[in-house]
């Protein structure tokens, strides 16, 4: 898709709508507001240093595409998303814990998240990789609780965990952030870097999605819609994120920009360039959309975000 043809279609508009921007500022605003009951929790619980920067973290602003995802997916099979905050707070701690250590020396070693010092810069090291470790067990026991609270049955529960836990494991974010750590310097071609990222970026987009049709009691074809939905936004999303690290500013992102080329990774603009990774990004964002056609799932709000993804700013 390239920008010419965009610019004729108002579906495909190159900015995300109004509406797909109400979803992520809903989701944010209910999302914050667990997010900081719990750092309130942990400062107390938690003490000294760690609870403080257990806090830190847990009130990072995000953008919360994450949590939006889910409350979408509970809303696309007919679910109140309101019941769901919970579950969606669960999978954002998640992400927040692959940010906290994404950014340690050892990793991407960065000094700038969310516009604001990263974790180990603002406390140290150590510090920060506690935080990460104790923000995954944090994650199952909010999503515990709101299973509980949702009356899932302890099947559904089960699967949410095992959703969110294997998105966050060896078939997921580690897996896919070990191959990205071993592949700096070296040259990936197209299905090596979509194998890092399905991995890296995208399991846990992909689960946000299923663990929202879980939470709602979606049928099992429902589920392997939204799960095949995921998959491709997933994907779509860490392209639009290597076009941004290559075209927008640190100031904009809240995060180094031109982080990517610094530490000599294989992204997607490298490999297609700039609008080509554009036109993959819209490709994606097109699977996406159409696996859900086929499903009954309805698909507003779900394709909102999905052209929000691939057209963000940040
Ligand atoms: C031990 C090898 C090993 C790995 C640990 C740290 C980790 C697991 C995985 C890294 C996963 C990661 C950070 C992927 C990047 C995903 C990504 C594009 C994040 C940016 O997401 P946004 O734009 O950020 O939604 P905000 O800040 O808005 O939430």
């Amino acid at each position: 898709m390239t920008r010419a043809h965009s610019a004729s279609n108002p579906w495909m508009a190159d900015h995300p709508s109004g509406h797909a921007l109400r979803l992520v500022e809903e989701a944010r605003e209910l999302v914050d507001a667990r997010l900081e009951a719990w750092a309130q929790r942990m400062s107390h619980e938690v003490p000294g240093q760690l609870g403080e920067a257990l806090a830190y973290a847990l009130r990072s602003p995000g953008k919360r595409v994450r949590p939006a995802l889910v409350l979408a997916a509970v809303r696309a099979v007919g679910g109140d998303p309101l019941t769901a905050v919970d579950v969606a707070t669960a999978v954002e701690i998640v992400h927040t814990y692959s940010l906290v250590h994404d950014d340690l020396p050892c990793m991407d070693d960065d000094k700038l998240r969310r516009g604001r010092p990263t974790t180990h810069c603002a406390f140290d090291v150590a510090t920060a990789t506690r935080v990460g470790f104790l923000l995954v067990p944090l994650a199952a026991e909010v999503l515990s609780k709101a299973g509980n609270s949702l009356g899932l049955s302890a099947e559904e529960q089960q699967s949410l965990a095992v959703e969110l836990l294997e998105a966050g494991g060896i078939r997921g974010m580690v897996g896919g952030q070990w191959l990205d750590l071993e592949a700096e310097g070296a040259h990936l071609d197209l299905p090596g870097l979509v194998a890092v990222h399905q991995g890296k970026t995208g399991a846990l987009i992909r689960a946000a999605v299923v663990i929202g049709g879980i939470a709602a009691r979606a049928t099992p074809e429902q589920v392997f819609a939204l799960r095949a939905y995921g998959e491709e936004i997933g994907l779509a999303f860490q392209v639009a994120d290597d076009v941004l690290d290559a075209t927008a500013t640190s100031e904009t992102l809240g995060k180094t920009a031109g982080r990517d080329a610094a530490l000599a990774k294989s992204t997607y603009v490298g490999l297609l360039g700039v609008e080509g990774a554009r036109a993959e990004a819209a490709r994606h964002e097109q699977l996406a959309i159409r696996a859900l056609e086929v499903s009954g799932v309805q698909t507003e709000s779900l394709a909102a975000l999905a052209r929000y993804i691939v057209t963000r700013a940040s």
